[in-house]
């Protein structure tokens, strides 16, 4: 068959990145079938017309990796956007099968099924197993895990996929989309070492994607992806996993085998607060890292224990004296107005940001800090919790976002992210 994948739109805030989904697959669908791909983010509507004239294709697929993107700077509706994509691939292409995937996608599927009716089929989450086999079965998709297909004006789910099926991890096929056109873009280039995550955040909205488990590429997969890489000219990656120091031997060799073989890419990670010593911290910088995000989301720690995040303060202040004296920047992501938040719990996190800015100096920049309140996510703990606090209705399918930040605190943290926001644009301007 022939098949084009489209990156739909992700976000008019960020800058655009590599998408690494549709390069994975890439890698699993072109033994069988002719894989044509294109970027929207990186390309002209006009661009986007001409790929369709080109050729006819049997399959269209459309990437939607991020949906109502909410930040504290930025409430962007890009629903509309994905569906004037679909309405013209459906217009110039009106007998091919239309397929809807990715996490945004796979997070509001059902809603977004009866709103883009021109799609054929939805697939749920990772699709390295799933997409070859929906193409084996076009016409029954009931046989396949994961899909939301159309029978009787209704929309079906079939069945849920296992951990396996979710996890297949390949390495991606980067010929799908040109990688220079990122080349100046921050963050761009993604790279998965691994798949999962055993930790319970409550808000957490990766495990219903992902499930509980971890599922690790070999170490020596990744050296030989990082080294193409290199080859191809890409100085900066970031590790696309939920936390990379999870678990933390098989990091620990990963680390040691890129710097064995003298990988020149510099890179950044998400990390958990435990188990972190100096020796990791040094084999961290050795091996190209230049900047680690911790999200403690709180650094409070009845608010720690009522978020699940296993970790006490005591973890979070030892991130910052070992960055310091790894001299390596870090970044922290924190979530303000959460459950059984105080006065006092806010005021403990918001010296903590202090203790450690004046701490680490520019090794915490203010684009190293990421704050917002807590945005509620379908099939979390945090959902229930809204439920049964009145904060959202049971019905709720939570496409239009909606956050945790109960009043009167939200006064506060209002006005805390509106301060952050001011710094932002301050901060904008000077650049300029
Ligand atoms: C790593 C990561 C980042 C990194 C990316 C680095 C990079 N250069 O790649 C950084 C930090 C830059 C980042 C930024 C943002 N991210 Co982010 N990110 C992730 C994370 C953890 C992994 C993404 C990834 O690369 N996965 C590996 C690849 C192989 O998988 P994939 O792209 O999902 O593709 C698979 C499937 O989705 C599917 N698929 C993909 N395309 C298609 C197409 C078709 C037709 C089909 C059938 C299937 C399909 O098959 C693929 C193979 O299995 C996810 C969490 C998650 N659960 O995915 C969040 C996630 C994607 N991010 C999210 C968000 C919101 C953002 C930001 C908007 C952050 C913000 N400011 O709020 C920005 C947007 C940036 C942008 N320009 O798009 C959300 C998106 C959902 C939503 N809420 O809209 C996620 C899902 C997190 C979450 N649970 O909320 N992110
Ligand atoms: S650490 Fe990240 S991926 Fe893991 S449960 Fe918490 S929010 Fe989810």
């Amino acid at each position: 068959m022939k098949i084009l994948l489209v990156q739909s739109f992700t976000s008019p805030e960020e800058p655009p990145i590599y998408p690494l989904g549709l390069a994975c697959l890439k890698t699993v669908l072109k033994e069988n079938h002719e894989i044509y791909g294109l970027d929207i983010n990186v390309s002209t509507e006009d661009e986007y017309l001409n790929m369709l004239d080109k050729y006819k294709y049997d399959v269209i697929g459309f990437g939607i990796r991020n949906i109502k993107v909410a930040t504290i700077r930025k409430h962007a509706n890009i629903v509309d956007e994905h569906h004037n994509l679909i309405r013209i691939a459906k217009r110039v292409q009106p007998d091919s099968v239309l397929i809807a995937g990715g996490m945004g996608f796979s997070l509001f599927a059902e809603p977004l099924m009866r709103i883009y009716n021109e799609i054929d089929y939805g697939l749920f989450g990772s699709a390295e197993v799933t997409f070859p086999k929906l193409l084996q079965n076009l016409y029954k998709p009931q046989k396949v895990a994961g899909v939301y297909y159309r029978f009787n004006q209704t929309i079906k789910y079939s069945f849920n996929q296992t951990d396996d099926e979710k996890n297949k991890l390949v390495t991606p096929d980067r010929t799908i989309i040109p990688v220079e056109l990122y080349a100046r873009f921050e963050n761009a280039y993604g790279i998965q070492t691994r798949r999962g995550c055993i930790l319970n955040c409550i808000h957490c909205s990766d495990k219903h994607l992902l499930g509980s488990n971890i599922f690790t590429r070999p170490v020596e997969d990744i050296v030989n992806e990082l080294k193409d890489m290199e080859k191809i000219g890409i100085k900066n990656v970031f590790f696309a996993d939920q936390i990379f120091n999870i678990p933390y031997e098989y990091t620990k060799s990963l680390l040691k085998s890129i710097i064995e073989n003298e990988i020149g890419i510099k890179w950044t990670a998400w990390f958990y607060e435990k188990n972190l010593d100096m020796d990791f911290f040094n084999l961290m910088k050795e091996s190209g890292c230049k900047q680690a995000i911790f999200s403690p989301d709180s650094a409070d720690n009845k608010i720690l224990n009522n978020l699940r995040k296993e970790i006490t303060s005591k973890d979070l202040k030892k991130t910052y004296m070992l960055a310091k004296k790894a001299n390596l920047r870090v970044g922290y992501d924190f979530m303000l107005n959460a459950p059984g938040e105080t006065i006092f719990s806010l005021v403990k996190t918001i010296s903590f940001i202090i203790k450690a800015k004046l701490h680490l100096g520019k090794l915490l920049a203010l684009h190293g800090l990421f704050i917002v309140t807590m945005r509620i996510y379908p099939n979390t703990e945090l959902q229930k919790i809204s439920i049964e606090k009145e904060i959202i209705d049971k019905d709720d399918d939570l496409l239009e976002p909606k956050f945790y930040n109960p009043f009167p605190l939200s006064v506060f943290v209002n006005l805390i992210l509106k301060i952050m926001e001011l710094l932002w644009l301050i901060k904008k301007l000077f650049k300029k």
